[in-house]
This record gives structure tokens, C-alpha cells and sequence, in this order.
């Protein structure tokens, strides 16, 4: 491909040397384009690079969490844990760029600064922030939707005399923690992993929380010979259940991930004695069986009670039992994993900070001030989450059809058909974005999908001399309301629901709820109905 009037740097820019990234400049590449991958971190990995705190690990099983296209590649790695932790999924992710020899078209430490649609060339021009230049027809933006990091700015945080880092921007060379007073910030799936490894560190850890978390014990183990054999050995049914999956999901691997919901099951008509006896066999899970708890805000209001019993059960301290206690329906932040959380506040070396009777000040020198006193602190850490599913492109000044810029267009939330394209932004394609199933489905299989019906489309326009491709406004808008509409009564969007999924955790984002809660399966088939039929809702020329 090429245009005959331009020179072009590359057929297709990447932004983003992450997973998608990676595997888009594989199929991309081998289907005969010439692609350029720019990357802001020195190393490929995209989150797997950069969140690498103490306790960063995948909650979904390794053997799933992977990528499918290469049968050898899949019998020929070996994971170690039922849960890879970030190193590992790192090394995985560094095999894969050499294995398939990607390190040499990808520029890493390029961050890019802008993205600008030539109209007159359907191209596109990218400056990049060491103001280099670089000119492709189409983009593939892989730029995860959970990468654009969020801190608070809170009073006095550059007059602090330690270490301040975040989880999503822990430093290569690591953080000197060993027999430090150390301060967390956030108990989401971040702040969750690293408090009980930090309280293995730290000679005394507070932990500083606005929100108590739902979560679970992980019920990490290693992965046996055996184990690893047998899904080695059906592999490719594994991998059809997956593609074919409303989440990427196979529930291969022996560790107890969840218990997962009965659909008959209803906790509304259940005894005291029957719920006495779930807590009794299942422990933190017993809130999670019954089927009638996501849309009924009754029923869930039941299930968190049991979870909170749970909570009162394993904290000794009764004060910070009731504050870890959550107050908000179960579902409607994303359930996370653990390995020792609520144990880890019955040390005597660790304290929490409730947030919500005890509120921060001001950061000093010495430490923290809340209302009730000083924290003194060697290291403070923010694991304070991301400006989610839209911040990663928001954050770069991307300029579509006339100038209009893609952060306005977005300013009451992002809109995109399939989560692949924008109107007014005409070749410029999208891997996981608004509206697709995006972080609600497991990565690697929904990345190939997607990134395969991303190839497909580019062939087909390189078969035929397109140079264009572009969302129709009312394609776009009628996706929108479809996605909307799938998540009206689920917990993602009920009025106490406080999270990332609804954009409530960055102050002056817009609430919406740009996730597809239809299914990968169905997603999927409606990309493939779309390509049918000529590709409906895009217009190529
Ligand atoms: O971020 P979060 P995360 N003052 O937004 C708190 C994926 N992930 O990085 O709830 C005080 O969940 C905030 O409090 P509140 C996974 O999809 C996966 O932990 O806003 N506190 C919350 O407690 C996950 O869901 C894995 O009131 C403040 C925390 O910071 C997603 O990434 C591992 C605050 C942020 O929690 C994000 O997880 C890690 C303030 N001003 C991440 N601002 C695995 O695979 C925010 N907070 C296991």
C-alpha cells in the first residue's frame, strides 16, 4: 500500500507496544503492510511494563491470559502459577516481540504528543514529544484502556522529604522499601495486591482509604506438570471456548477463581440458616452464588451483608472491621483477587486510615497530616487507578476531519462505533475502545479478534485501492444507544456505584458507561456481520 503522491513513513502507525500493540504489528506485518509502532516506555509490555509493584499479577488464569495464534508457542511456554505474576507476563510479552522479531519496527521512549488527519491526503501526521514527525494512511491505536494513570494532587504532595511513586508508574530500578514507614493510597485491584506484600517490607504500612474494596482470596498456587498438560493438550477447544465466550473465558485451570452464580439460586428467598450455611462452606465467596443479585439492588443489598460478615469475621479490630465493611452493591466495581488483604490489617505493624472519618490535609515533609494527626512516612504510594477506557487518547491532542479534536468531541464521554472508529476521524482504528467489550474481557483472545477484524478490513481496502475508511455519525449513535441500553439495571450503572467503569473516579469526567455488556460473542458477531455486509455503518472510498 502507499500513496503514489506521498511519502509515507509507514502503511499504519501503532500507538502502543502493549499487547495490542504487539500483535497488531505481527498480523499486520505479515499480511504485507509496513508498520511503525511508537511506544512512550523504554520497553515493550504496556501495563506489564509499567505496574510493577510488589504483588502485580494477573487475576486471570495464565494459561488463558495468552495469546492463541501460535500452537507452538502455546505448548512450547510454560507457566509457572495458576496467576502469572506482572515479571512473568513481562518475559512473555518480551518473548513474544523476539520471537517474532517485532523489536525492529517499534520505536520505544516515543511518546506521542499529537495525532493530525490530513484531509487532503487521508493520512495521518504524528508528532511525536521529541517533536519528530512521522506520516502513515491509517492508525491503529493500542493504547489500553486502563494506562492513562490518575493521582490526586493533594496539598503540599511536592513538599514531602520521601519517596512518592504510583503503582502505574513504578520505576524499573524499583523503590527501596525494606524497614520503611510506608503510606498507600487506593484499595482498588492495585492497592489490594501490594498491601500485604508491602506489609512484608515495611517496618510499619498505613493504608489511606476512601472506599473499602470487594475482594476475594485468589487461591494462587503453582501450576502443576499436569495440570499445564492437560490444557496444553486441548488447546485449540480451549481457545474456541474463549473466542466463542461472551468474556474470553474458559475457567480452565484447577485454582478456585470464583464460585460463580446460580441462576437459580435466589438470595431473596433464601433462609438465614441457608445463607449461615453458604458462609460456613465458601467463606468470602458465599456472596457470590446467588442469581439474583446483579440487577436487583434488594438482593444485592443481601449478598454484601454476607460479605460484610465476612469482613467482621477475619478482622480482629472490630473499628476497622466496620471500616473495610463496603457500602455500595457488590458488582459494581470490578471484583478483585487476593492473596492475605484482610489479614494483612490484623499485624500490628499495619494501620488504616479511613478516609471518610479521618480526612487528609495536607502532606508535609515528615509525612501525612489528616485531620486526627501526622503519618509520618519514608514512602508514599499512590495506587490511585486511571483515567479509564478513554484517558489514554484523550491525553494525546488527536485532530480529525476540519481540526475538531477528539478530546471535545468526547467531553460528555467517549463515542465510538464498536469501539473500533470514531465519525470524523477517518482511518484511525481503534483496538479495545469505548464501546467494545473492552477490560470487561479477557485481553489476549478479545486483541486477536479484534486486531484480526482490523487486518481484514485494511486488506480488503488495499485490495480494492481504498484510501479511506470512516464511522457513519448515525452508525456510531446507534451503537452508542445499543450500549447503553444493554447496561441499563446492571450494577455498573446504579446511581451508588462509584468507579472507573463510569468514569465517576476522575473529578469533571462525564458518568457514562462506555462498555458493551453484550458479550465478546456477540460483539464479535456483529463485527462479522458488519464486514458481510460490506462493511455497514463504515464508509470506504
Ligand atoms: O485502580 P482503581 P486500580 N483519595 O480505580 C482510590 C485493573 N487491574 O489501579 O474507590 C483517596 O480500581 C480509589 O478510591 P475510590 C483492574 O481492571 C488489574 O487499583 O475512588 N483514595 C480506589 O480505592 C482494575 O479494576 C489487576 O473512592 C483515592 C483506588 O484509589 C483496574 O486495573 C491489577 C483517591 C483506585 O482503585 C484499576 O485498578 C491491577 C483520592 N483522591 C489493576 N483517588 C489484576 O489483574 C482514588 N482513590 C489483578
Amino acid at each position: 500500500m502507499g500513496s503514489t503522491d506521498i511519502d509515507l513513513d509507514a502503511d499504519v502507525v501503532v500507538v502502543g507496544a502493549g499487547m495490542s500493540g504487539l500483535y497488531a504489528l505481527k498480523v499486520l506485518r505479515e499480511r504485507g503492510f509496513h508498520v511503525v509502532v511508537l511506544e512512550k516506555a523504554p520497553a515493550v509490555g504496556g501495563t506489564w511494563y509499567w505496574n510493577r509493584y510488589p504483588g502485580a499479577r494477573c487475576d486471570i488464569p495464565s494459561l488463558e491470559y495468552s495469546f492463541g495464534f501460535d500452537p507452538e508457542l502455546e505448548q512450547e511456554w510454560e507457566w509457572t502459577e495458576h496467576f502469572a505474576s506482572q515479571p512473568e507476563i513481562e518475559r512473555y510479552l518480551n518473548h513474544i516481540a523476539d520471537r517474532y522479531d517485532l523489536r525492529r519496527d517499534i520505536r520505544l521512549s516515543t511518546g506521542v504528543r499529537s495525532a493530525t488527519f490530513d484531509e487532503r491526503s487521508d493520512t495521518w501526521v504524528f508528532e511525536t514529544e521529541a517533536g519528530e514527525h512521522l506520516r502513515s494512511r491509517f492508525c491503529v491505536m493500542a493504547t489500553g484502556g486502563l494506562s492513562a494513570p490518575h493521582r490526586p494532587d493533594w496539598p503540599g504532595l511536592d513538599t514531602f522529604a520521601g519517596t512518592v511513586v504510583q503503582t502505574s508508574l513504578w520505576p524499573e530500578e524499583g523503590v527501596e522499601l525494606e524497614g520503611k514507614r510506608i503510606g498507600i493510597v487506593g484499595n482498588g485491584s492495585s492497592g489490594v495486591q501490594a498491601i500485604p506484600e508491602l506489609a512484608r517490607l515495611a517496618e510499619h504500612l498505613t493504608v489511606f482509604q476512601r472506599t473499602p474494596a470487594f475482594t476475594w482470596p485468589s487461591q494462587n498456587k503453582p501450576l502443576t506438570d499436569e495440570e499445564q498438560a492437560e490444557v496444553k493438550a486441548r488447546y485449540r477447544e480451549v481457545r474456541a471456548q474463549q473466542y466463542a465466550s461472551p468474556l474470553a473465558t474458559a475457567n480452565t485451570t484447577g485454582a478456585v477463581i470464583f464460585t460463580f452464580a446460580d441462576p437459580d439460586r435466589h438470595i431473596l428467598d433464601s433462609t438465614p440458616e441457608e445463607r449461615e450455611a453458604a458462609l460456613a462452606e465458601l467463606g468470602f465467596s458465599a456472596s457470590r452464588i446467588w442469581g439474583d443479585t446483579a440487577r436487583d439492588l434488594d438482593a444485592n443489598e443481601m449478598a454484601v451483608e454476607m460479605f460484610r460478615e465476612m469482613v467482621r469475621r477475619t478482622v480482629k479490630d472490630p473499628e476497622v472491621a466496620e471500616s473495610l465493611c463496603p457500602d455500595y452493591p457488590l458488582g459494581c466495581k470490578r471484583p478483585i483477587l487476593d492473596n492475605g488483604y484482610f489479614e494483612t490489617f490484623n499485624l500490628d505493624h499495619v494501620d488504616l486510615v479511613d478516609l471518610r472519618k479521618d480526612p487528609v490535609v495536607e502532606v508535609v515533609p515528615e509525612g501525612v497530616r489528616t485531620e486526627k494527626g501526622l503519618v509520618e512516612l519514608d514512602v508514599l504510594i499512590f495506587a490511585t487507578g486511571f483515567d479509564a477506557v478513554s484517558g489514554a487518547l484523550t491525553r494525546i491532542d488527536i485532530r480529525g476531519r476540519g481540526g475538531r479534536l477528539l478530546r471535545e468531541d468526547w467531553a460528555d464521554g467517549p463515542r465510538a462505533f464498536m469501539g473500533l472508529g470514531v465519525a470524523g476521524y477517518p482511518n484511525m482504528l481503534i483496538c479495545i475502545g469505548p464501546g467494545s467489550v473492552g477490560v470487561l474481557a479477557t485481553y489476549p483472545p478479545h486483541i486477536e479478534l479484534q486486531i484480526g477484524w482490523i487486518s481484514d478490513l485494511l486488506c480488503r481496502m488495499r485490495d480494492r485501492g481504498e484510501t479511506s475508511v470512516e464511522v457513519e455519525p448515525d452508525a456510531e449513535a446507534a451503537w452508542c444507544a445499543h450500549v447503553e441500553e444493554a447496561a441499563q439495571g446492571s450494577m455498573f450503572v446504579a446511581p451508588t456505584c462509584h468507579s472507573w467503569y463510569n468514569g465517576s473516579n476522575i473529578e469533571g469526567k462525564p458518568r457514562t458507561f462506555p462498555i458493551y455488556l453484550g458479550g465478546l460473542d456477540r460483539y464479535m458477531a456483529k463485527a462479522r456481520e458488519i464486514a458481510k455486509n460490506d462493511y455497514e455503518g463504515f464508509v470506504l472510498r
